[in-house]
């Protein structure tokens, strides 16, 4: 595990973004853990969440123009890695869209700056991947070429077809590559060393033989 990963996840559990228990998933899915990421609510955990997402960008070694966020959850960590980016003397665009488009003012269902070039959407987590998919139609339709897709964490499931996982699913439906700051693999590990974690992790590795993607 990466020094970003374990910092990450220690975040996240110190946040209670990640929190364990039953949750109803988007999917359906009956989940032992979530993954709530409108808990890095404050100016500290979004500056630390965006040097995650700055190291594992820098990780991937991807070529990208701008970034955007969806609607609404994307918004925040879109903007607290372009902030992370500029401090690391890489001031790079960021846009994003309106769940609603708007009739009035200056319209339309997308902010802030032009979508154009190789754009990398910045979200929350993928589980079946449906949320990625809206967001690279979104794009396209605006005139930008989604380039890839960061997201905070994998939680490494089956997608809507198979025993692929949901990010390899749009990496062959789309050819774009999907990177995470950590996935359920990283989860497991960090509940060997993490105080408090250990107890959770029969229900984890249960979950994940249901519905856990073959790596
Ligand atoms: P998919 O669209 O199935 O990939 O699910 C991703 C979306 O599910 C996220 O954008 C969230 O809205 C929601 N979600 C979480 O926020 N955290 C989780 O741990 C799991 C989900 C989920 O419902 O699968």
């Amino acid at each position: 595990m990466k020094p970003h990963q374990s910092r990450f996840l220690d975040l996240a559990l110190d946040r209670q973004v990640l929190r364990f228990g039953q949750f109803t998933l988007k999917s359906g899915r009956t989940s032992p853990y979530f993954f709530n990421a409108g808990l890095f609510d404050s100016g500290a955990a979004l500056k630390a969440l965006g040097e995650c997402y700055a190291d594992a960008l820098e990780a991937s070694g991807l070529a990208f123009d701008m970034l955007f966020g969806p609607a609404y959850k994307g918004i925040p960590l879109a903007t607290a890695l372009s902030v992370a980016l500029a401090a690391r003397g890489r001031d790079v665009p960021v846009a994003f869209n309106r769940k609603e488009a708007k009739a009035h003012g200056e319209g339309g269902s997308l902010i802030g700056a032009p979508v154009r070039g190789r754009v990398l959407i910045v979200d929350d987590v993928i589980t079946a991947g449906t949320a990625i998919r809206e967001s690279i139609r979104t794009i396209t339709d605006a005139g930008g070429e989604p380039c890839g897709v960061l997201i905070a964490l994998d939680r490494q499931e089956r997608g809507q077809e198979g025993e692929r996982s949901a990010a390899e699913e749009v990496t062959a439906a789309f050819g774009l590559p999907v990177f995470a700051v950590a996935g359920l693999d990283e989860l497991l590990a960090h509940a060997d060393e993490r105080p408090g974690l250990a107890g959770h992790k029969d229900a984890l590795v249960a979950y994940r033989a249901a519905y856990g993607s073959r790596r």
